[in-house]
């Protein structure tokens, strides 16, 4: 089995494991920010792009999805240390030119780590590999647009991959969603196929939008938060200020998780000197240590204790006029949730009866409930079932369309959401289709396309001749690393439109190319009418624009619309019904065409000028309306089911550390966790490492099984942690070789990166030579 990618490249011996931390953020986290702009960009640029992060007039956060207010006013300083290091990334200074590339042939990059690769700089011209060569080297823009026109052109669309990762803008995804439709395929796997896919099935057969429907300002009014699945501490900070918001208001904030991490624990703002003073404020005020894949179990016990509870005080819990009025179901849900096996949900909770209890009569008093989730509830086999289990919850108590109520998941990627309402995705819905092909004389395919793991299967089955990848770092990001690289060596293009070196330009087509593009904070400006700007969509559905200010690292880079425009005409021919010059010229052209076909886009370029952007139409949150098939929200039922470990084996989820973005790393540390000089690492409840016979620190393969195979990673250290018995953690994406294709979400196929089976072996030491 070949060794995955060398994602690490510190010696195992080198790592150092102190007690996790108890707060996040705090004067630490303001210094590491700082430190990291200074050494990548040096004081200017830095101070330069802090000042402009998630103000008016200035660039959206390329950090997370997470919303600036819209009503109060700004903080001098919106942003936070997480934040802060991925814009020192792009921001820096430091340059992937020429040299680099005839220094480094295929073989030396691809033993070299992703911290390695990231670090080298930004990309400064294109370039291409041709099957034979050894070394990348230096290509015109319009020698590298002909050869992908040419491989396009050469093969049929059902044999070109269109993937897209959620930093991408608004226009951009609107053009290339064009380009891929006008070519004649859905092919449109993006990143959120394997993070939020599973909100998305849950929420639009029930609730009629694959969105949340609450407001910022909901967290601040609301009388319980739960926070499930979701470290927001690391990937999410200024989630925690809206957190605190809700306590001062008297709400409860309620953490389930089976690791204690420390941003849900306690918070110090560095935006407030008092607080840390103080030693930080409490931010949950119960925490649920519930088992890795446990959560459909928890929210069914809660179900079954709020309608016990209305039975014993009828009209104390269940909002019965919204149930008749809006909703389906009611009496299925009810027949369902009569009984409960305790010893079940206890089990596969590891959560006693007594402390749900406890905090369902938490829910069962508070009127206005937001529960929020992320990637702990969106990636494993029955993750579907359990997000419709919240919104049965939800709907149970009618926490739609009033202040301080609704459903939150909360979103990766800083575009995720809107490349989505931009039309890339998959399975589009014919309405999209039709307004398409009216507005630009094009015909689009009916058939849906590949996802993502769709995607990873046809890699494997040499079904992809091109794949376009716009963003992102597919090889790294997805399952089954081995198998998925193999794949991708073998197709005839790979086309990866980048800001920094990463391993998917490593493991390439047999002919390759890298196409440098304009980062969020450069200046966009090489235009006949004069700078542009881009959209973006936050995780609550407001739309603003985003201008970058900082002189690009070359002069060479295009913008990302730019690049997709011309590899559309390279492509489809200068006489093709659509404009792809005039869009790429002036990005109102794409507004304007935007406007007119999708819904909530009316008056696009007047409203995008507006101060705050626009907020797009959201019928739950809106009217309290529910727009699925039937007219109304969706009561369903789930059988119980949880993640299960056969004797010597346990769960393994997989996670992100403090010191990362996805694939691109800022450092080895993962602080709040206490972990340093060191990623390969598995997480482990000190009595099951007695249990398994292991001892902390000792040195261990990673075995995962599923339906009788095996996958196996080396060389990983064992870290006693607070974790709920029976489950293991381990960092994405060192991990990601374990994960099976075809262990899936039902419904959303998402990779089951937090399900996995595992076991561990001694690691016997490598042979010297
Ligand atoms: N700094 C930084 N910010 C980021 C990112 C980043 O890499 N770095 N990535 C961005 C992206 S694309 C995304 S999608 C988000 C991801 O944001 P998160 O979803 O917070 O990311 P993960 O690190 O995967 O953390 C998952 C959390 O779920 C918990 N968990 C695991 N399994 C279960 C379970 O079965 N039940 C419950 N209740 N909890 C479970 C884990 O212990 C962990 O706390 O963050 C975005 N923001
Ligand atoms: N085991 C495991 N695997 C996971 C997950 C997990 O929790 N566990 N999470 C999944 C999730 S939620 C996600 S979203 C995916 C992430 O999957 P991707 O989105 O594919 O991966 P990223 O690491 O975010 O992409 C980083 C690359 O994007 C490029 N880039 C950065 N900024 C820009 C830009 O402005 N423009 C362009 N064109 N390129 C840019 C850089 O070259 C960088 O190397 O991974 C998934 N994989
Ligand atoms: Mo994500």
């Amino acid at each position: 089995m070949a060794r995955p990618a060398p994602v690490n490249d510190i010696n195992e011996n080198e790592l150092e494991v102190h007690d996790p931390k108890s707060a996040a953020a705090g004067i630490k986290a303001v210094m590491v920010s700082m430190e990291r702009g200074f050494s990548q960009a040096g004081v200017n640029r830095t101070v330069r792009s802090m000042l402009r992060v998630n103000q008016h007039g200035g660039f959206d956060c390329p950090g997370c999805a997470w919303p600036e207010s819209i009503t109060g006013a700004r903080k001098p300083a919106e942003f936070c240390e997480n934040g802060a290091k991925a814009i020192a990334e792009e921001n820096t200074v430091r340059t992937v030119g020429p040299e680099f590339w005839a220094a480094h042939s295929i073989a030396d990059l691809e033993g070299k780590t992703e911290y390695w690769l990231g670090h080298q700089g930004r990309i400064t011209e294109p370039v291409m590999i041709r099957e034979g060569e050894t070394h990348y080297s230096p290509v015109s823009w319009a020698e590298a647009f002909n050869v992908i026109g040419e491989h396009i052109r050469s093969t049929t669309p059902d044999r070109c991959v269109f993937y897209t990762s959620g930093r991408t803008a608004n226009e951009t995804a609107f053009l290339y969603q064009l380009f891929a439709r006008s070519l004649g395929t859905n092919n449109l796997p993006d990143c959120s196929n394997m993070c939020h896919e599973s909100s998305g099935s849950a929420l639009n057969p029930t609730i009629g939008i694959g969105k949340g429907t609450v407001s910022l300002e909901d967290l601040g009014e609301a009388e319980l938060i739960f926070v499930v699945g979701q470290n927001p501490g690391t990937n999410h900070p200024r989630m925690l200020s809206a957190l605190k918001e809700c306590r001062e208001n008297g709400g409860k904030v309620v953490a389930i998780n089976p690791l204690p991490e420390a941003g849900l624990l306690n918070f110090k703002d560095p935006q407030d000197p008092a607080s840390l003073l103080r030693g930080g404020a409490q931010i949950a005020d119960e925490f649920l240590q519930v088992k890795v894949g446990g959560d459909l179990a928890l929210f069914q016990a809660f179900g079954h204790l709020l309608l016990e509870e209305e039975k014993r005080v009828p009209g104390s819990v269940v909002d019965k006029a919204f149930i008749e009025a809006q909703t389906e179901g009611f009496e299925a849900y009810r027949e369902a949730r009569r009984e409960i096996d305790w010893e079940e949900t206890e089990k596969a909770t590891g959560i006693s009866r007594l402390e749900i209890t406890r905090i369902a009569g938490m829910l069962a008093k508070s009127k206005a409930t937001i529960i929020c989730w992320a990637l702990g509830l969106t990636q494993q086999p029955h993750s579907v079932d359990t997000l419709k289990e919240i919104i049965n919850l939800l709907l149970l108590q009618g926490n739609f369309g009033k202040p301080g109520a609704g459903a939150c998941p909360v979103r990766g990627h800083s575009n995720v959401q809107g490349d989505r309402t931009m039309g890339i995705w998959e399975k589009p819905k014919e309405w999209l289709l039709e307004a398409l092909d009216k507005e630009f004389g094009i015909q689009s395919p009916r058939e849906h396309g590949f996802d993502s793991t769709e995607t990873l299967q046809a890699f494997e089955e040499d079904n992809v001749d091109v794949f376009v990848s716009l963003g992102g770092n597919f090889a790294l990001a997805n399952a089954d690393t081995a198998a998925l690289e193999a794949g991708m060596k073998r197709a005839g293009l790979t086309v990866h439109i980048s800001t920094k070196p990463n391993r998917s330009h490593v493991v390439h087509g047999r002919t390759s190319i890298i196409l440098p593009t304009l980062g969020r904070t450069d200046t966009d400006d090489k235009h006949p009418k004069g700078a542009q700007f881009l959209s973006v969509e936050d995780s609550m559905s407001v739309v603003h624009s985003t201008r970058g200010r900082l002189a690009p690292v070359s002069d060479h880079l295009l913008a990302e619309p730019v690049i997709v425009a011309r590899m559309a005409q390279a492509t489809l021919g200068e006489d093709h019904p659509v404009d792809w010059r005039g869009m790429a010229e002036d990005y109102d052209v794409i507004r304007d065409h935007i406007s007119r076909v999708l819904p909530g886009f009316e008056n696009f370029n007047q409203r995008i000028r507006n101060k705050n952007g626009f907020v797009l139409p959201n019928p739950p949150r809106d009217s309290r309306s529910f727009a699925t098939d039937i007219g109304r929200a969706r009561f369903t039922v789930s059988p119980l089911e949880y993640l299960e470990a056969p004797e010597g084996h346990l769960i393994l989820q997989t996670m992100r550390s403090h010191d990362q973005y996805n694939t691109t790393f800022y450092g080895l540390d993962d602080r709040y966790r206490g972990i340093s000089n060191g990623r390969r690492v598995v997480l482990v409840h000190p009595e099951d490492l007695k249990d398994l016979g292991f001892a902390d620190r000792d040195l261990v393969d990673v075995v995962s099984t599923f339906r009788g195979t095996e996958r196996r990673a080396d060389r990983f250290r064992l870290v006693a942690y607070p974790t709920a018995r029976g489950c293991a953690a381990a960092y994405f994406p060192e991990a990601n070789a374990l994960v099976h294709r075809e262990l899936v979400a039902r419904e959303s196929n998402t990779p089951g990166f937090k399900a996995m089976t595992v076991r561990f072996e001694p690691h016997q030491a490598d042979q010297l030579s």
